[in-house]
């Protein structure tokens, strides 16, 4: 089971992307659902808030996350990251360099880094990231990412990387098992669970199918 080398922290299975942007439930309010469906990782993503309400949302969120064991990334801001004292941060390529959020937060914190290379990605894995994003894997809606790379990629960078691998982009129900198979630790997804229509119904089913997945490797 993946951990953080730092930490007991899970890192693993699936992670819920709280990406809030266009979307109307607000994270407080999917975050029960998620707890409820047996999520261990969430991560908060907003683009579009002020940083006061993204402050808010997430010391709202670590409260929650704590009280039920998950582990809670913020994407983007390494000072609320801190602020709240939430697990750690997500970072991309255009974010703070990663040795200056590592000086925000220090050691035993989580510092994830979106990649989209190997080069970039063996890059995170030497500079002390946590663990790395890899995509975007298959089209997504989300966020304006490049071309999709195909579940190959994830098997070509595995051989290269031992911290923990989160594929993203474009991940539903359908190609998690080829995802796990091709060497991926987590799966981090948004639409399929966020634009769901049951949310927690979603998240359940993801759940449930990866950790079987992954059991039975
Ligand atoms: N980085 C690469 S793809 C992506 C991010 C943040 C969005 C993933 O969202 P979805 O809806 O699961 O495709
Ligand atoms: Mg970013």
């Amino acid at each position: 089971m993946p951990q953080a080398n730092n930490s007991k922290l899970y890192l693993g299975g699936i992670c819920v992307l709280m990406d809030c942007s266009g979307r109307a439930r607000p994270p407080f309010d999917s975050i029960i659902d998620l707890i409820g469906a047996g999520v261990k990782w969430v991560q908060l993503r907003d683009k579009e808030a002020t940083r006061l309400a993204v402050y808010k949302a997430a010391r709202l969120l670590k409260e929650l996350t704590k009280a039920n064991g998950l582990t809670l990334i913020i994407n983007d801001y390494a000072d609320i990251a801190a602020a709240i004292d939430a697990d750690g941060v997500h970072l991309g390529q255009d974010d703070l360099p990663l040795s200056e959020a590592r000086k925000i937060l220090g050691a035993d914190k989580l510092i994830g880094i979106s990649t989209h290379n190997l080069e970039q990605a063996v890059k995170a894995q030497e500079d002390g990231a946590d663990y790395i994003g890899f995509g975007p894997i298959y089209a997504t809606s989300t966020k304006k990412a490049g071309p999709p790379k195909g579940p190959q990629s994830i098997k070509e960078i595995r051989n290269h990387i031992h911290i923990p691998i989160a594929a993203i982009g474009g991940i539903n129900e359908e190609n998690v098992a080829e995802l796990i198979e091709a060497g991926a630790d987590a799966l981090a997804v948004a639409s399929a669970v966020m634009d769901a229509e049951d949310i927690s119904k979603a998240a359940d089913a993801f759940v449930t199918f990866v950790t079987r997945l992954k059991t039975s490797q």
